[in-house]
């Protein structure tokens, strides 16, 4: 009951009630056989990576991983396969995997993968929709074939279409794949979700394409967003770039209508509770407590992305460091920064620069038998991954602009409720505008980010319990199961 009260209260969209048969509660057997029994379709999620049925866990990724536990058995996932072939392909391999999900991929023509991918989705929309215009890269022939890949998606997954699906698109390089679908005569009910930012008219006008991709959005039924900004900014580009004129969060375009919804992301809060339980005693988390002796541990975990903030965040370390003396010697910042997309000139450029700032601040601090701050570049197991969160007394999470950032709820979901760190959230990652009771920084600012940090070394245990209680019932109750249940409950209320 719980559940179907918040879904009510975050709806403004006319939306069938729940009932209380489809409840969250149950495990994923059992929702996945009440779909059945209600009659309400297949759901069909598409994402530009599918993952393969090991692999699932294992993906540095946000989208990966929030997406492994809403594939309920009787779901088709269709993507891209990951392999770069001569030719893009026109039919999809399937396979049905253990898990009782469908994985549907194709093959990507190797220079069509470098226009779509590295070219306009990650060279061009990307850096746009993180308020990184210095770092748009624009050209025609880019755009020309990131819509001839949401083209060919469109065709490859036409064929494995049944009449009652739900199309569950996802993310920023498949904007204009509802719109093909419709050309192609699809009549399902599409939903669309973006799992980063969206900006201001201001902004999203710097691309000459911007109008031609708010109308390929369009063609969806439901539109979710991270953020009711994210969201506010949708609909003021619908209305100056399309001539929309919205009603209570949803607009008419082209006879039909389209809502734009609130669906924040989340994780499995408890499952991954158990794995940093389960990971204090791992091999990897015995190591490192034994280098960490008792030294406190400052521990950041990203993608090696522009957006995540790390330079500055490196120089907030060392800004602890000299205004802070007293943390000398005691405390050790791990970051974890897994290597991405290592193909666009901006994250190579990114890389060296942190090698250098790193090697300025160890330089400038280190002594004989002691190095502040270690910095890696390949992924880290998840169950490793848990228990070094569970280690850390900061979790410091200072993106310049991030959709929702999901290792924010996965440090609090890892934390010991009795002793727990504290967490130190940039205000523009979208998780900040739920975890209001982390230490919300500007990270920007290096002083701000290392005052914060310094709060919540020294921070008393009853402030640091009440802190963690209020920020643990937040994240195990946006959950990932009821950020899928919440999507799919608007895509069937249409
Ligand atoms: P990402 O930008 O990838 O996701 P995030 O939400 O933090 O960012 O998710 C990253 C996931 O990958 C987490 O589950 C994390 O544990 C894992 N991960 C990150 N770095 C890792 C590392 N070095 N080693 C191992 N695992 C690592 C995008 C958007 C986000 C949004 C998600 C989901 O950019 O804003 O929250 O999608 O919608």
């Amino acid at each position: 009951m719980g559940y179907n009260l918040i879904y009510m209260a975050n709806m403004t969209a006319p939306v069938r009630s729940i009932q209380p048969g489809s409840s969250p509660r149950g495990g994923a057997k059992g929702r996945a056989a009440r779909q059945e029994a209600e009659g309400v379709g297949r759901v069909v999620i598409v994402s530009n990576r599918v993952p393969s049925p090991n692999e699932k866990a294992a993906t540095a990724g946000g989208l990966a991983v929030a997406l492994a536990d809403a594939a309920l058995p009787g779901t088709l996932w269709f993507g891209w396969s990951g392999r770069r072939a001569e030719e893009t392909s026109n039919a999809a391999g399937v396979v049905t995997a253990g898990d009782g999900v469908t994985y549907a991929t194709i093959d990507i023509a190797e220079r069509d993968y470098q226009k779509f991918y590295n070219g306009f989705a990650n060279g061009a929309l990307w850096p746009l929709l993180h308020y990184r215009t210095g770092l748009l890269r624009f050209n025609r022939p880019d755009y020309e074939a990131y819509r001839a890949v949401n083209r060919a998606f469109a065709e490859a997954l036409l064929p494995l279409l049944r009449a009652d699906d739900l199309i569950w698109i996802h993310d920023y390089q498949l904007m204009t794949m509802a719109e093909e679908l419709r050309a192609l005569g699809v009549t399902n009910r599409i939903g669309f979700f973006l799992h980063i930012p969206f900006v201001p008219p201001s902004l999203l006008q710097v691309l000459p394409p911007a109008a031609a991709l708010l109308a390929g959005l369009s063609a969806c039924d439901v539109v979710g967003f991270q953020t009711q900004g994210d969201l506010d900014a949708f609909l003021e580009n619908a209305v100056q770039l399309l001539g929309a004129q919205p009603e209570a969060q949803r607009y008419r375009y082209k006879g039909r209508e389209v809502h734009a919804v609130l669906t924040p992301i989340g994780i499995d809060a408890k499952k991954f509770a158990r794995l940093a339980v389960r990971a204090q005693s791992s091999p990897d988390a015995a190591r490192l407590n034994e280098s960490l002796g008792d030294r406190q541990l400052v521990l950041g975990v990203d993608r090696l992305d522009y957006s995540k903030g790390l330079p500055q965040r490196f120089d907030a370390f060392g800004r602890l460091l000299y205004l802070y003396p007293q943390h000398r010697r005691h405390v050790n910042f791990l970051q974890i920064a897994a290597r991405s997309r290592q193909e666009v000139g901006s994250y190579q450029a990114l890389r060296r620069e942190l090698d250098r700032r790193a090697g300025d601040i160890n330089g400038e601090f280190s002594d004989f038998d002691w190095v502040p701050l270690r910095y890696m570049t390949h992924a880290v197991k998840r169950n490793a991954l848990a228990g070094f969160y569970r280690r850390a007394a900061i979790g410091l999470v200072t993106p310049l602009r991030d959709g929702m950032n999901l290792v924010a709820k996965e440090y609090v979901a890892a934390q010991d409720a009795d002793d727990p760190g504290v967490l130190v959230l940039s205000r523009f990652a979208g998780a900040a505008d739920e975890l209001t009771e982390a230490l919300i920084v500007n990270p920007f600012d290096a002083d701000e980010v290392a005052v914060a940090m310094h709060k919540g070394l020294v921070m008393p245990l009853e402030e640091r319990q009440a802190r963690h209680a209020a920020l643990l019932t937040k994240v195990q109750t946006t959950n990932a199961q009821h950020y899928c249940e919440l999507f799919l409950s608007y895509l069937r209320a249409v």
